[in-house]
């Protein structure tokens, strides 16, 4: 069983990797980012509190996140394995996570970490922004402070996993063909 965590920071590349990961390895998608956009577009209250948050460029509360992860997990219970993009996001979701897969004996494998420069992220989610229509993608302010919060409030979940030696560094700089290709290797290494 593979247990992947995507890791890395606003605009460097988690989804566009998950997608193509998802079919190599027959893995299970979690996202986070797109449950809770879900969530908006059906209107429920959840998706209301959680726009005002995602749309200034900040974290959503981490038992809204958890608990929607927790939920995810328990209607499949029977994948394959799973990759989780965009969670966690902080060290409580981290250890929650842990927590969360120990009811199911199947630990995180290995913690992928996709590293892009700040200035390479602001072009990229700006970039993305002329036609996605996301509110966070559109001005280059939201789109700094998903950076900053990043650095401040993501980036420990790094020594998480480091000290559980399962952290993996990838240069999320260039096609994403190659960088597919490089974290296979590192995915086909482990096992
Ligand atoms: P996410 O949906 O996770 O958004 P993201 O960080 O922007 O996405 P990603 O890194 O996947 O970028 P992509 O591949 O699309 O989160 C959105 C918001 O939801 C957060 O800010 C937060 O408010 C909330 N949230 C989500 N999870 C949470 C959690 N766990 N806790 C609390 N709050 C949470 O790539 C971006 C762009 O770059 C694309 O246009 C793509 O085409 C381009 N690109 C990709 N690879 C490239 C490459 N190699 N070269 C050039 N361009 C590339």
């Amino acid at each position: 069983m593979l247990n992947l965590v995507l890791f890395g920071p606003p605009g460097a590349g988690k989804g566009t990797q998950s997608e193509k990961l998802i079919h190599k390895y027959n893995l299970v998608h979690l996202s986070t980012g797109d449950l809770l956009r879900s969530q908006i577009a059906a209107g429920t209250e959840l998706g209301l509190r959680a726009k005002q948050l995602m749309d200034q460029g900040l974290l959503v509360p981490d038992e809204v996140v958890i608990g929607m992860i927790e939920s995810k997990l328990r209607e499949n219970q029977s994948a394959p394995g799973f990759i989780f993009d965009g969670f966690p996001r902080t060290v409580l979701q981290a250890e929650a996570l842990d927590s969360l897969l120990s009811h199911y004996q199947t630990p995180i494998t290995i913690m992928i970490a996709l590293i892009v420069d700040d200035e390479e992220l602001i072009r990229r989610l700006l970039k993305r922004g002329e036609t996605s229509g996301r509110p966070d993608d559109k001005d280059e302010t939201t789109a700094r402070r998903r950076v900053s919060v990043y650095n401040k409030d993501t980036m420990p979940v790094a020594d998480y996993y480091s000290q559980q030696g399962k952290f993996v560094g990838i240069d999320g700089i260039g096609t994403i063909d190659d960088i597919f290709l490089a974290i296979c290797e590192k995915i086909d290494s482990q096992k």
